[in-house]
């Protein structure tokens, strides 16, 4: 990353201060730098020139946003609300200039401060609102959503901590605070006028209206205030600028005075906390439930947040007629996180605008779609029913009723079956009754979709197979797909320029057009351009790696990466004890063959996963190991590269060779993070599992290095699986735990890696990573022989990215709203912003 400038910079005209005529974007700069900063001293303050910057690009966004929400509502438009506990959005800024088309204004702008773009956006702090796939996903989809001119607007939490911080101590992760917002958060706008109440608490009681109808109220409720902050979204090149709504939890006034009436000033202040910590912390479990009862909060925060807004600006709207509502909204609920959105869509409509039920369950029914995105038994939500009586005791009552209702048609359909009964039940029984969230989720919802092919056909066979005998059309796919905006555009100009002087520009806005790219195949010249750009990607990884890690990576060996989230059905450790065995091999001069390898693994370990964390700190004693080691440093380098995030992808995924998907098979709902390397032209050895088997197809079975067990053999495997027999019989298993066992990395840190190698040589490890080891090992070799062939190589490289143009985000965010969201696209022409900023 480039360093700040010490240089002090003295702009033209400014002994008397910067000077306005017309506002060009580096007029803008310099008035925001100057007066709505307060600062003159530029060489000294890269944070504040990017401030200025990002004030100066916003200014460009707030119009169009503007412009982009009068025509939703003028025209009377159906519209989506995407409902997320996360968006990760990384970096805003090269974003948002590539999508305004303000490159070379901005970088002219910015010679004349003596810095550049790539200075200046090392000050932004990455948006870190989100886990995983599920966070990014949601974020590729609003810029889809924005680019292709829908009307989709996000609901999330303005997390003051976003996930945490790693740096790594003696091979061990530790966690960091992530004060993002400390610096301040320039693309935000707030909006506390239109700041929303959520109730928590109290009880519930009837009582008889003038017309003797009997109603619930909720009554002594502990109310939160829902406060707005707005984030633009701009889509590509179109004008549009759709909106991130994000909530942030505060005290009302109410909420301090029983105290503050007691003369008790600074415990009502002090009260204040209990409502500002719902959106103090993400909670970083990736892939895991943890039924905190904060995290309860913060779902229902979110969900009734953000059903309030869409209610009442519909009210303010067309008055309190609700019949035509389900024609004009949609709540698309990511993962079963906002799923109380269900009960809280009733609870408005019947408590607060006295609909029937029969008519506020047809609204809702037809409004809420739930997208699934895992199959993973302890990632499936599920609250006590005690908790939710205490916190939410309306909304239970609510699920009671949807309940009782929905056995009904249980009994109907299996007429007798009481088992039935039992088993799609809402509330689960035993000692602790527990509310099934994703069943709450389908009952309520007109569309259930799954995020890639095989991972839908299991739910529809599996996990949900009764609600899909029940319900055949509800069922749908939609495969994740991520934006090349982001994950080619911005991230690899370099390639990205090729490409265009090739097929055009086109590719940016229309991904399906990359294909064309498959005319340079055979094309002698594009070959050597096309590594040219990989080898000047391969040197960024490299200074990251070097600066952050101190290990030396080099470009003219192959680069092996596999960045995630750590997890064992991810499986990093089969990737280590890959490593390990490249490491006995060259040890034991068993060279022949090999080709020299970077191997790049990252990612973070929820802070309670003691496997995870395990598993972290094997990798970093393997490398210290061979990194040492003068033996292997001409075939084999490693490293862990802390703090895994979207800015350091966006470094990583143009710098790969060999992107490595070897999760069990049945285990990865989609991954995401395999399209973008996909996209950047690596090359992928994986299992037949989530969207890798869609990758595949897509670039030919000879582009692909397949390996393991597929998902319908697994239960068959597990059946009669010895471990120890398969490493007794496989050598090359056999001297890699061997090595693991023997201590050799963790000389001085006895029995370290028990529980790992126990967990492999486990007959009830889960996660079958004896058994895959051998397949792996031989498409690893494959691998080796490929990419001694560098023509043949970057023939499937291209390859690669021809075949990228169905896993881009437009191509999904398509298919969202032709099956499921129905909604017709914005138009906003240059002379719909005769008063905006150019
Ligand atoms: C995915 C999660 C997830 N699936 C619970 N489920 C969480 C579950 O904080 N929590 O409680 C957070 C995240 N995340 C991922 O979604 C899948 O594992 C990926 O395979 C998939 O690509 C991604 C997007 O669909």
């Amino acid at each position: 990353m480039a360093k700040q400038s010490e240089q002090v910079c003295v702009v033209k005209g400014w002994q008397e201060g910067p000077v306005i005529d017309e506002s060009t974007l580096k007029d803008d700069l310099t008035r925001h730098f100057y007066y709505t900063l307060g600062r003159d001293k530029v060489g000294e303050s890269r944070l504040y020139l990017y401030h200025a910057l990002a004030l100066t690009i916003r200014d460009r966004l707030v119009a169009r946003c503007r412009e982009t929400n009068q025509q939703i509502k003028q025209e009377k438009r159906r519209k989506t609300a995407y409902l997320s506990l996360e968006f990760l959005m990384g970096r805003a800024l090269g974003n948002a200039i590539l999508n305004l088309d303000l490159d070379d204004q901005v970088a002219a702008a910015l010679q004349e401060y003596c810095t550049t773009l790539e200075t200046l956006e090392d000050a932004e702090h990455d948006a870190g609102l989100g886990n995983g796939g599920l966070g990014r996903l949601a974020a590729c989809f609003l810029d889809s959503c924005a680019s292709l001119a829908l009307p989709v607007i996000g609901y999330g939490l303005r997390y003051e901590y976003g996930m945490f911080n790693q740096s790594i101590k003696d091979g061990n992760q530790i966690e960091q605070p992530d004060n993002w917002l400390r610096e301040g958060h320039p693309w935000e706008l707030s909006a506390p006028e239109h700041a929303k109440r959520v109730k928590f608490g109290g009880y519930v009681q009837s009582y008889t209206d003038k017309f003797g109808r009997e109603h619930r109220q909720w009554m002594s409720s502990q109310d939160v205030l829902a406060v707005p902050y707005d984030v633009p979204v701009p889509g590509y090149k179109n004008n549009i600028v759709n909106t991130l709504r994000l909530w942030k939890s505060e005290a009302t006034d109410e909420f301090n005075l029983t105290e503050f009436n007691a003369g008790s000033y600074s415990e009502a202040v002090a009260q204040k906390n209990l409502a500002e910590q719902i959106t103090m912390v993400l909670y970083p479990n990736d892939s895991s439930e943890n039924g905190k009862e904060l995290r309860l909060r913060q779902q229902y925060f979110l969900s009734s947040a953000s059903i309030q807004d869409v209610v009442d600006q519909w009210v303010s709207q067309h008055g309190e007629n609700f019949s035509d509502f389900a024609d004009f909204h949609v709540f698309q609920l990511n993962d079963t996180h906002p799923s109380i959105a269900v009960a809280e869509l009733m609870r408005i409509l019947i408590d607060d605008y006295e609909l029937d039920w029969n008519d506020a369950w047809q609204i809702t029914t037809k409004t809420m779609a739930y997208t699934n995105h895992t199959l993973l038994p302890e990632a499936l939500e599920k609250w006590s029913v005690s908790l939710f009586s205490k916190l939410l005791p309306r909304i239970l009552e609510i699920v009671y009723e949807i309940n009782a209702r929905f056995l009904a048609q249980v009994a109907q359909q299996w007429p007798g079956d009481v088992n039935k009964q039992r088993a799609l039940s809402l509330i689960e029984e035993g000692d602790e009754p527990q509310i099934r969230m994703a069943y709450l989720a389908i009952v309520g919802s007109y569309s259930v979709n799954g995020v890639a092919a095989l991972h839908t056909e299991l739910l529809k066979a599996g996990l949900f197979k009764e609600f899909y005998a029940l319900w055949p059309d509800k069922f749908n796919n939609k495969t994740n797909g991520v934006t090349p905006r982001r994950w080619l555009a911005h991230c690899n100009p370099v390639l990205s320029k090729l490409i265009s002087e090739k097929i055009g520009h086109d590719w940016v806005k229309n991904f399906s057009t990359i294909g064309d790219l498959r005319r340079f195949y055979d094309d002698k010249a594009f070959h050597g351009q096309w590594q040219n750009a990989k080898r000047e990607n391969k040197q960024r990884l490299v200074d990251l790696v070097k600066a952050r890690c101190d290990v030396d990576f080099d470009v003219s060996m192959m680069f092996d990466v596999q960045v995630k989230r750590i997890h064992e059905y991810k499986r990093q450790l089969l990737n280590i004890l890959h490593v390990i065995h490249l490491y006995d091999r060259i040890r034991r001069g068993d060279t022949q063959g090999l080709v020299p390898r970077c191997v790049l693994l990252g990612g973070k370990a929820a802070p309670g996963y003691y496997m995870a964390k395990k598993i972290i700190k094997l990798i970093n004693n393997v490398a210290e190991v061979i990194n040492k080691d003068p033996l292997a440093a001409p075939y084999l380098r490693v490293a862990f590269l802390p703090n895994y995030n979207v800015t350091a992808m966006e470094v990583i995924c143009p710098a790969t060779d060999l992107s490595e998907q070897v999760s069990t098979a049945g285990k990865e709902a989609s991954g995401t993070g395999n399209m973008k390397f996909m996209m950047n032209g690596a090359l992928t050895i994986g299992t037949l599992d989530g969207a890798n088997i869609e990758i595949r197809d897509a670039v030919g079975a000879d582009n692909f290095f397949l390996f393991g067990a597929q998902a319908h053999q697994i239960d068959d495997i597990k059946s009669r699986y010895n471990p120890e027999h398969l490493i007794a019989q496989n050598s090359d298993l056999n001297n890699v735990m061997q090595l693991l066992e023997s201590g050799h990395f963790n000389l001085f840190e006895p029995c370290l890696f028990d529980d790992i190698t126990n967990a492999i040589k486990s007959p009830h490890d889960p996660w079958l990573v004896a058994h895959d080891f051998e397949s792996y090992v031989a498409a690893q070799k494959e691998v080796d022989k490929a990419y001694a062939d560098q023509t043949y190589w970057t023939q499937m490289s291209i390859l690669n990215t021809a075949a990228s143009g169905m896993f881009s985000s437009d191509r999904t965010i398509s298919q969202y709203s032709e099956d499921i969201w129905h909604l017709e696209p914005l138009n906003i022409s240059e002379t719909d912003l005769t008063t905006t900023k150019s």
